[in-house]
């Protein structure tokens, strides 16, 4: 390989990692600095209005455990703040859970008052045009939100990293200004 072509080589293997990187999770800490409290009256709803989540994004609930708790609910549990039959219960004061269907995903405190007190949180991931919808009841999440133990992608690609949808395009448009690069060797 010609050394002109094996930088080009490379340069592109550098460009194409970091599309890659574009469609990496990310991880929302729920109420940011704040974290999963009743204290200071946080607005979740507001919270989650203002994030775009997608399938593969880890949501963090930090908080103490002495205090609280998460609960994943359905949407009448949800609506009624009835803690009775919880899908899923959490409990370490540092949940992570990681998002693995779209459309709503409902979480409460369990701690009795919270949630009238507005520590509830529904976390929707939209369901866009180019993915079939997922199978189930309306208004039911499907049970499937594991928590994980293990150390997740860091926080500040939160913002960036919602490009997934142009990594193709933009993997097209790099490839082609490596080619009329490519072309300048010859
Ligand atoms: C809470 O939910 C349980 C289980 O779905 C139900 O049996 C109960 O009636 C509900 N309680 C209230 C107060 O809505
Ligand atoms: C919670 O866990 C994450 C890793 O999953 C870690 O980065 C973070 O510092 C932890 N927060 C607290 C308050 O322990
Ligand atoms: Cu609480």
């Amino acid at each position: 390989m010609a050394f002109a072509e094996r930088v080009v080589a490379q340069a592109l293997l550098v460009v194409m990692a970091a599309l890659l990187q574009l469609s990496q999770a990310a991880v929302y800490k729920v109420g940011d600095s704040a974290g999963w409290t009743t204290i200071g009256n946080i607005d979740y709803k507001q919270w989650a209005a203002t994030r775009t989540f997608q399938v593969g994004d880890i949501i963090r609930f930090e908080y103490n455990a002495q205090f609280h708790n998460v609960m994943r609910v359905t949407h009448p549990m949800y609506r009624a703040c009835n803690a009775s039959a919880p899908l899923a219960t959490y409990t370490t004061g540092n949940d992570s859970i990681v998002i693995t269907t779209k459309g709503h995903h409902y979480f409460f405190c369990g701690v009795p008052g919270h949630c009238q007190a507005g520590q509830k949180v529904d976390i929707n991931v939209l369901r866009t045009a180019e993915t079939a919808p997922t199978p189930g009841p309306s208004g039911l999440s499907p049970p499937s939100a594991p928590s994980v133990g293990v150390p997740a992608p860091s926080e500040s690609n939160a913002i960036s990293l919602k490009a997934s949808k142009w990594s193709f395009s933009k993997l097209g448009l790099a490839m082609g200004a490596f080619a009329v690069l490519l072309s300048g060797f010859y």
